[in-house]
């Protein structure tokens, strides 16, 4: 691939999780989106991405404050050293303890500081009684790991694995981050000048996590592959006519959680199902398009706004992203400029 095209969806992923956030935020009270909120929405956008005014920038939640951490730790260390990354989410946690976090991962972070980071182990082991979390604390930071590990996909497991373990042991969360990330991994290496087969993009997805979902340790799931179930129900929606498929179906097949399960699949379809023109949501630009869509399905708006966007810009890169609607985007310079170090990192070394 042409290396400047591959830059800019370095660049494209990192941005693109952090409007998805950005934007995504200002909705996030976990109910569904009413008619008149989805036009709010539209305007909303409608004017980010107009002629520049002056308003303050939107600002980024725990999920952008994570992806920035990860991102940060990856450059620095130029290899996963996951105490460095906790002490970076701890760090980072204390000095802006108002973004957002859930009560879950703060739990971690107290401990974390308490054993002085001499056990990055036990905290999220300990958490939901010793199951660990589900959440899709895990696949909402990953995107970094997917840059990094561009050029070797058992690297990408395994970095996935350990950095998502820092807050996240529960393997559906684990498993979460895992198919995040290969979204991202995905989208990287496709051509955005042509049209993207989803069929194939989802059977991909699903040989990929098939050995993953099967390196089970009985965990007692009344699903034992639920990833490949909801990548199953994913293909099925995907084959529906855009106007039978209203945005309550497809929470209720999906889901618009906080839960990875039923998060990260509704993220990955929502990139999908716009590269087509989608009923109610008025652009063509397809990478906003994605996100905007994400967004009105409401729920866990800041997060699965934020995966929608990391992978659809690794897909379409930087220049489907507005630049008026980036400059309305709390930090979006360094974001992009962790996006340029990764590349050097995994590419251009
Ligand atoms: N949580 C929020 N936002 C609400 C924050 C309100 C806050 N007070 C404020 O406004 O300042 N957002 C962030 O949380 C999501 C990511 O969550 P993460 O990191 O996975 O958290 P956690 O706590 O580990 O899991 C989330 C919830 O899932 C349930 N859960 C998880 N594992 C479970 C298990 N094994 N058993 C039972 N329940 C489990 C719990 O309800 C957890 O609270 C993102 O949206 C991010 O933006
Ligand atoms: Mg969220």
């Amino acid at each position: 691939m042409d290396l400047s095209l591959l830059k800019s969806k370095f660049r494209g992923s990192m941005l693109g999780a952090l409007v998805g956030d950005c934007t995504g935020s200002p909705y996030d009270n976990g109910d569904q989106l009413t008619s008149g909120m989805k036009l709010v929405l539209q305007k909303s956008f409608d004017k980010l991405e107009g002629p520049p005014f002056k308003a303050p920038v939107v600002q980024f939640t725990d999920d952008s404050a994570m992806t920035y951490s990860l991102a940060k730790s990856l450059i620095d260390r130029k290899e996963l050293d996951v105490v460095d990354v906790a002490k970076k989410f701890v760090k980072r946690y204390y000095q802006e303890p108002n973004r957002g976090y859930g009560m879950g991962v703060v739990t971690v972070f107290q401990k974390l500081r308490g054993n002085k980071f001499t056990d990055v182990s036990s905290p999220a082991e300990e958490q939901f009684n010793g199951q660990g979390s589900w959440g899709n604390g895990g696949a909402m930071r990953v995107a970094p790991v997917a840059l990094f590990s561009y050029e070797n996909y058992d690297k990408l497991l395994d970095t996935v694995r350990r950095v998502t373990r820092i807050t996240h042991t529960h393997k559906v969360g684990i498993d979460g981050a895992i198919l995040q990330a290969t979204a991202i991994y995905q989208s990287l290496r496709l051509d955005p000048s042509q049209e993207l087969n989803v069929v194939n993009f989802i059977d991909d997805l699903t040989c990929k996590m098939d050995p993953i979902e099967k390196d089970e340790e009985g965990l007692g799931l009344s699903e034992p592959q639920p990833y490949k179930m909801q990548l199953r129900v994913m293909k099925s929606l995907m084959s529906e006519d855009d106007q039978n498929l209203s945005d309550e179906r497809v929470i209720q097949k999906l889901g618009n959680s906080v839960a990875a399960l039923y998060s990260v699949p509704t993220a990955i379809f929502c990139f999908l199902r716009a590269q087509k023109p989608i009923t109610g949501i008025q652009t063509d630009n397809p990478f906003r398009r994605a996100v905007q869509y994400a967004i009105s399905l409401g729920g866990d708006t800041d997060t699965i706004g934020s995966m929608t966007g990391a992978i659809a810009g690794a897909f379409y890169g930087e220049e489907k992203i507005n630049s008026n609607l980036l400059q309305h985007c709390e930090a979006s310079e360094e974001f992009r400029i962790l996006g340029d170090r990764l590349f050097e990192l995994s590419v251009a070394r």
